[in-house]
């Protein structure tokens, strides 16, 4: 049956058979180049998803003996490329980038998969098949793709006990027991999976795991991990505890300013690098939710990301520095902590040090505005941190598609340089002329079956690559490949299919952060509602924090009779936000905290927006089930009956959402449920 084991690489024959006989006439032989570790997985790649999707067997060859010849390599690895006449468009692809290209090469019809590096011809091989897997033409092709983000990452938050912090697909995928010497088939196709959507690099230990993985034991499991990864084009990067000088290395203390300090983290870099000889670096959470860090020494952020920065240098290692922190005391608004803290360090960090910043500035919310840290460092490169892993949107259960989710904050206007100023821009080191550029995604990968729980959170992974590679792609094309690659390419199916993707993140918004409410979830767990809780140790856990819904209104305010967090925005961005009259409605309770009365455009009031909202959002996560059941035509029963049992819960979480939170909120406006929603049943 249908496991979701093959993810979007199932290679199934080509259903539509005009398509696929001109396929077979344009795909009859491989020649690649010389041979490598990158260059057999490419061969290997090709043959078997050729054969898949066209049901033949191509030749593999040494030279063109017919049309139909699929070239694949290097410049430096294969004459036929090198003397192909297509240095300019190499030369636009640079160093990870791949150029396909139809080509007459001895009278001979051929295709042309090429590269600088063999990564790139790896990259290039998976456009191609995806090319087949989604039935699009391929008889003349001219593409030239180079990523426009540097760093493509996976960030795990996986610990050394196989737990996963926000995992909702089971354990860690990496077995530390069996480890070095038993290598899991798993780890080959998990590498292979990410090169398909061009994510090079995986971050294998959660921000809050403790320093056991920098012993010998556990880096010597780690090298295995990276010697399978390598040939994919995937560099390792581990966590660095703050703590490690003092919990594994006997040190009294983990001042970045002490020099015995210095010297320890010096020399075990160097051993990591004796183990990984191309290791990635660090990624640190420091001095947030109780995360050791520099300022437990008085310190700063910067001197504790530049003290690691020196020590790895000189292996062209780099230091990634988390900028989500809220750990002293900030009672007032802890939307403000990472700007205020981070906003001095600007341009105070060393060149091989990226400052990581979430999307938005409290925590991955279903809708949440940009960080304002975005634009507000330009002498530093930010790297962006999404959650693909859906701690507040329904975790295992709901079907949400991301893509939209992401790109609503790339497009983002920051108007830093002015209107234009997109947090994509600040991103990709356009605005800025940064190289080092990165977009990471908290991975929701486990040891499920089909490696992601539910079967369309698999599209979210897919999406957090695609978006690395291209920030411009849009939702709708991410949807249409992956629905394509992972379930059908028939028109009835993809028309609708995709609108219950697309519409998705919508419909979680509207039953659990509507008009701007936030943070309003099970406390710890961030399961369901809980917006009545008020007794958690620290005041921002509190839901009752977030929402401040009481008699006289609710929404929490940031503007200057508030919090006053809308400051830390440029003025162009914060005119959309600052006047509740004119706020955009989707975050007015964001930003601001308005009596139940209060109006909105459409005729209602905040109470019974709420009402509208809610019960919208409920009815229409009931729909997406009547959705699902007229694709079931379309899909293996196995993924049809996974589907549907998930849409029911979510059907059931969602009416949840409703009930609880507008008896809990009623009980403050003491408003009436308006009637129309009073139906029976
Ligand atoms: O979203 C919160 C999560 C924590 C997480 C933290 C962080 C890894 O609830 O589980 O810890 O953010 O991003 O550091």
């Amino acid at each position: 049956g249908e496991n979701g084991y093959d993810l979007w690489l199932r290679y199934k024959p080509v259903s539509n058979h005009i398509l696929l006989s001109v396929y077979r006439k344009n795909i009859t032989q491989l020649i690649t180049g010389d041979s490598s570790a990158t260059m057999n997985i490419i061969k290997n790649e090709l043959l078997t998803g050729i054969a898949g999707l066209l049901q033949t067997e191509i030749g593999y060859h040494h030279s063109v003996t017919r049309d139909g010849a699929i070239i694949a390599g290097t410049p430096r690895s294969s004459a036929l490329i090198r003397n192909a006449g297509i240095a300019t468009q190499l030369q636009a692809a640079g160093d990870e980038g791949f150029v396909i290209t139809t080509k007459k090469i001895n009278g001979k019809q051929c295709i042309l998969i090429s590269g600088n590096s063999e990564k790139g011809v790896l990259y290039g091989a998976f456009h191609f098949l995806r090319l087949l897997q989604t039935e699009q033409p391929i008889t003349s092709l001219h593409i030239v793709s180079a990523p426009k983000i540097r760093l493509r990452m996976l960030d795990h938050w996986d610990n050394p006990n196989r737990t996963v912090e926000r995992g909702y697909a089971g354990f860690s995928i990496w077995n530390w027991h069996t480890l070095p010497t038993y290598i899991d088939q798993r780890y080959i196709d998990y590498a292979r999976a990410n090169a398909s959507i061009g994510i090079n690099g995986t971050v294998i230990t959660n921000v809050n795991a403790n320093a056991v993985i920098l012993t010998p034991a556990y880096l010597e499991k780690v090298k295995a991990l990276a010697d399978v990864f390598r040939p994919y084009g995937i560099k390792v990067y581990l966590t660095a505890r703050f703590s490690a000088p003092i919990e594994i290395g006997g040190l009294k203390t983990a001042d970045p300013l002490d020099a015995g300090v210095q010297q320890w983290w010096r020399e075990k870099i160097k051993e990591i690098y004796t183990y990984i000889p191309d290791f990635g670096g660090f990624l640190v959470k420091a001095n947030s939710e109780g995360q050791p860090g520099p300022q437990d020494y008085k310190r700063s952020h910067a001197d504790g990301a530049n003290m690691l920065a020196d020590a790895i240098a000189p292996f062209n290692g780099i230091i990634i520095w988390r900028a989500f922190v809220y750990s002293h005391d900030n009672p007032l608004d802890r939307h403000k902590q990472a700007y205020d803290d981070f906003v001095p360090l600007n341009g105070k960090f060393r060149d091989n040090v990226m400052v990581q910043v979430k999307n938005g500035a409290i925590d991955f919310m279903p809708r949440e505005p940009f960080h304002p840290l975005f634009g507000a460092m330009p002498q530093t490169p930010l790297m962006m941190e999404f959650q693909v892993t859906q701690e507040y949107l329904g975790q295992g259960t709901s079907l949400v598609f991301l893509a939209p989710l992401f790109k609503e904050t790339l497009e983002s206007d920051t108007y830093y340089k002015g209107k234009g100023s997109t947090v994509a821009k600040v991103i990709d080191g356009t605005l800025d002329g940064h190289r080092l550029t990165g977009i990471a995604g908290v991975a929701n990968i486990g040891n499920d079956i089909n490696w992601c729980g539910h079967p369309f959170a698999q599209a979210n992974w897919y999406t957090l690559g695609r978006l690395a590679w291209d920030p411009a792609i849009s939702s709708e094309q991410i949807a249409g490949e992956w629905l394509r690659m992972t379930f059908s390419n028939q028109p009835d199916f993809l028309k609708t299919a995709s609108q219950l993707m697309l519409e998705s993140r919508d419909i979680i918004v509207q039953y659990s952060n509507p008009i701007g409410l936030h943070h309003i979830m099970g406390t710890g767990h961030h399961y369901g509602p809980a917006p009545w809780v008020s007794n958690q140790q620290r005041p921002e856990w509190n839901p009752v924090y977030y929402h401040k819904s009481d008699s006289n209104g609710i929404g929490f305010d940031r503007t200057v009779t508030g919090s006053n967090a809308l400051a830390q925005y440029y003025p162009g961005a914060r005119k959309q936000w600052e006047n509740s009259h004119t706020c955009d409605e989707k975050y007015l309770l964001w930003f601001h905290h308005v009596p139940w009365n209060f109006q909105l455009k459409n005729g209602r009031n905040v109470w019974e927006e709420l009402c509208f909202q809610y019960y919208t959002g409920a009815e229409r996560a009931g729909k997406m089930r009547d959705t699902w059941n007229t694709l079931r035509p379309f899909v293996d029963q196995q993924r049809f009956e996974q589907v549907s049992m998930l849409l029911k819960i979510q059907h059931e979480e969602a009416t949840w959402w409703r009930n609880a939170c507008l008896l809990y909120f009623q009980t403050c406006s003491r408003l009436p449920i308006p009637l129309q929603y009073e139906k029976p049943g």
